[in-house]
């Protein structure tokens, strides 16, 4: 199978993530492709036009990185990153969700800062960051509910966390959000240990 990546989406990063977690490497061949110059090769693995897209052997696409991830995790592979049991399924997902919602807002400030200076809103971008702050506050606050990551597997959630975060940093350095979540940032360094995301971080800036 083909995943169509690229090295700065904290999304794609979330699915190669999991392959490597999986054990899945060697039947993950990663396609480099840049969204913003909308390559036909991409447009037809995903119309919407966005990485990541993972296109299977038989020609079926698989779009969007929440699905992408559980097709992967259906896989068999040496980790189960999304548990079976409802509740702790929902909190897994739920936990996923916020963090892919702080990469959405957190790409939606990349976006506007490239726009010509007068066509920028000051208000979304208070939005966006009003929206990571509190949900960076959420995941801190949590953070005494989650095993640390030396000790245990860590799920797709912590995965996406780490994603969302790294992004923030690689694009929003500015903020250092960790001067009001230190506790995250600690959080942060031990998980990006782990291989998976170690290989998979986003080139210097
Ligand atoms: N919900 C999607 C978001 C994917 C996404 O927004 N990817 C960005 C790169 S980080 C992209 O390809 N953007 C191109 C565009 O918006 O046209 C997912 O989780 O896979």
């Amino acid at each position: 199978m083909k995943l169509f990546y690229s090295p700065t989406s904290p999304y794609a990063r979330k699915c190669r993530a999991v392959a490597i977690e999986k054990g899945l490497e060697a039947r993950v061949e990663i396609v480099p492709a840049s969204p913003m110059t909308d390559p036909a090769a991409l447009h037809s693995a995903n119309p919407l036009g966005k990485v990541p897209a993972l296109v299977l052997a038989d020609g079926r696409c698989i779009v969007d990185s929440p699905v992408i991830c559980e097709f992967l995790d259906s896989l068999p592979g040496a980790a189960k990153l999304i548990p079976h049991l409802d509740a702790a399924r929902i909190d897994c997902r739920t936990r996923e969700a916020l963090a892919d919602g702080i990469s959405d807002a957190a790409f939606s400030r990349t976006m506007e800062r490239l726009r010509p200076e007068a066509q920028r809103s000051s208000e979304w971008n208070a939005r966006w960051t009003n929206a990571i702050r509190r949900t960076i506050a959420h995941f801190n606050a949590a953070l005494a509910d989650r095993p640390h990551p030396d000790d245990a597997q860590p799920d797709l959630g912590d995965i996406a966390l780490a994603c969302a975060l790294s992004y923030f940093d690689f694009r929003h350095a500015d903020l250092a959000w960790d001067r009001e979540a230190p506790a995250l940032r600690v959080w942060l360094t031990a998980i990006e240990k782990r291989p998976s995301l170690a290989t998979t971080a986003p080139p210097p800036a």
